[in-house]
Formats: C-alpha cells, sequence, structure tokens
C-alpha cells in the first residue's frame, strides 16, 4: 500500500517524481505564454505546501487581481483533486492535465499555473511559479519592486533551497513515507540538523539571507507552517517542535504576519487533508484535536540583526 502511494528506491527512501511542464511566461507577445493579465490561473489545494508557495508570492506581490485561484479538494473517491467548480468541462484535475495533454500518464499534482485562453498547463513545479510570480507580471502587481530573489543574493538562496529542498521541504515526507528504519532515520536526522543550523542563522539575521524576505524564506515557511500540527505526528517529525525552537518559532510568526499572508494559510484544511487523505499512514482517518497555532502572537523578530541601541 505504501509503496503504491510513495515512491522508493531499494534502501526504503522515499523518491519524488519530476514535475513535467516546465515554461515560462515571456514578455514575448509572440511567444508561446505571453504576459497578459487575467489569463493564467493558479490551481491550488490548501492543504499542499507546494501549492502554498505560490498563494504566498500572489499576495506578497500583490498579483491578485492578474491572476485567478481556482481551489480544489482531495478526493479519495476520485483518485485526487476535485474542482469546487468544474473547470473546462473537468471534474477533477486529472481530466484537466488530459484535456490539456492527451494521453498524459503522469502524476496530477498542484499546484498547476494554467493557461484558459489556450487550456494548457504552463508550469506545475512550485518552485518555478513562485520564481515566475515573482519576475514576470510586475507592471500588474501592487508590490512589483518586491524582487524575493535578486540577483545580488541568488547564489546564497539557492544555497539554502539545495540545503532546505531534500532535508526539510521534502524531508518531512522522507520521515513519514519511509519504508525501513534506516531510511527513516536517516531522513529525520538530516531534517532536525537543517532545523538546528536554520535555527543559528536566525539569531543573526531576520530571514535567513538578511534582512529582507526571499523566495528561501517563503519555500520553508510552508513547511514550518504545518510541522507541529502534521508533520511532527503523522510524519513522525517529532524529535522536537518548531514551538521549542525560540528564533525559528518568532520567524514562522513573523512570515505569517506579512501582509496578505495569513489570508492563504488554512490550518484546518491542512490537517483535514493530510490526516484523512493518507490513509496508510493513518488508516482510521481521525483527524487530531490539536495543536492549533496562535501564529498572531508578538515575534520580535524586527530587533534580531539591527545594531544594539546606545544608551546615551
Ligand atoms: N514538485 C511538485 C510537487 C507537488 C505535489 O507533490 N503536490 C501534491 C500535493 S501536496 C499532489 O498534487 N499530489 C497528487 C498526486 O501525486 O497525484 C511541486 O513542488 O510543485
Amino acid at each position: 500500500m505504501m509503496s503504491q502511494m510513495a515512491p522508493r528506491d531499494s534502501t526504503g527512501e522515499y523518491l519524488r517524481p519530476e514535475s513535467q511542464f516546465r515554461s515560462i511566461l515571456s514578455p514575448d507577445p509572440a511567444s508561446s505564454f505571453p504576459v497578459e493579465p487575467q489569463r493564467y490561473r493558479l490551481l491550488v489545494g490548501l492543504g499542499c505546501p507546494w501549492a502554498h508557495r505560490t498563494l504566498v508570492v500572489r499576495a506578497l506581490k500583490g498579483l491578485e487581481a492578474a491572476i485567478s485561484v481556482s481551489i480544489v479538494q482531495p478526493s479519495p473517491e476520485a483518485g485526487g483533486w476535485v474542482f469546487e467548480h468544474p473547470e473546462e468541462g473537468c471534474q477533477t484535475v486529472k481530466q484537466l492535465y488530459e484535456l490539456a495533454n492527451p494521453g498524459y500518464r503522469g502524476r496530477c499534482t498542484v499546484p498547476v499555473l494554467w493557461d484558459t485562453k489556450q487550456k494548457a498547463i504552463v508550469n506545475n513545479e512550485s518552485a518555478e511559479i513562485i520564481v515566475i510570480l515573482n519576475a514576470a507580471l510586475n507592471e500588474f502587481a501592487t508590490r512589483p519592486n518586491l524582487d524575493l530573489y535578486p540577483d545580488a543574493l541568488k547564489a546564497q538562496i539557492d544555497v539554502w533551497n539545495d540545503r532546505i529542498y531534500p532535508t526539510v521541504n521534502n524531508g518531512v515526507y522522507r520521515c513519514g513515507f519511509a519504508q525501513t528504519q534506516t531510511a527513516y532515520e536517516q531522513a529525520c536526522t538530516s531534517l532536525f540538523d537543517t532545523l538546528d543550523s536554520i535555527e543559528l542563522q536566525l539569531g543573526n539575521t531576520r530571514y535567513l539571507c538578511g534582512n529582507g524576505i526571499t523566495l528561501a524564506d517563503i519555500r520553508l515557511f510552508t513547511t514550518l507552517f504545518r510541522f507541529d500540527t502534521v508533520y511532527y505526528s503523522l510524519f513522525k517529525c517529532n524529535r522536537r517542535r518548531i514551538q521549542d525552537y525560540p528564533h525559528l518559532s518568532g520567524y514562522l510568526r513573523d512570515l505569517y504576519q506579512q501582509p496578505g499572508v495569513a489570508e492563504t494559510c488554512d490550518l484546518q484544511a491542512v490537517k483535514r487533508d493530510y490526516f484523512s487523505n493518507l490513509f496508510p499512514l493513518n488508516p482510521g482517518g481521525i483527524v487530531p484535536m490539536g495543536s492549533d497555532l496562535n501564529l498572531s502572537e508578538p515575534h520580535q523578530r524586527d530587533r534580531i540583526g539591527q545594531p544594539a541601541s546606545s544608551s546615551t
């Protein structure tokens, strides 16, 4: 049962398949996917950490008027994501993938950046969709000057991403979907090694790469948001909670309190999606009552990395 849900290698290590649609938006009107407001739509599930990244960047950049959102729900009966309101006559995301790509046999994942004009998938890799949203649609963004992937910090952001993706973002899944004790212990050790390194970094700088939010923070945020409520128990990531780390917990509240971000966060949907739909990990489908977080409390992160104020 687990091996159907979670592909693995010969050591029992969880292997996440590659996303298959990897186009970008271009300013050239003759290109396959030209920049245009109100043409592209994000398909997202509120429980999904990868889709959540795209909602956070859309909110921070102020792209609500330029890019629409279609929220999908997980359905074990349909074997995947279903639309609240049928899209292009499709009830499920799988049908939409097949409509756009007859004969498609890959995974039908969210997020999807969907072209409503050509009825085509532009991109289904969250790490790339957030780069597109950061820069391609600035002329329609209410915060065009917010650059979450500035040239000067690209190398530093990429170093964090290259460590955080395998050990934290995908690392929690490697813990939860491991099929041997060794694979689990390796994943759990590298997960907490990285969280410990991040805790140290956040004692010196407000965000991962200094005093400004970058894509590295957003990619980390959506995993941290789910950690204590879902991954700690369901995925056995239980050596420590985010609440037990003074800097990481303040950082989580700081990001949550950025303009528009709280509105993208639905902890009840997260709990429901994970606990009711990962049958092999939680056969009864019982959704636990805890632990709800109060992320609206003060974070005082604005003092980190500032020169100590003089007493004279
Ligand atoms: N690498 C992809 C992963 C997306 C992903 O795994 N999404 C999950 C939901 S959290 C999904 O849609 N799974 C459905 C399936 O595998 O059929 C990304 O970051 O965009």
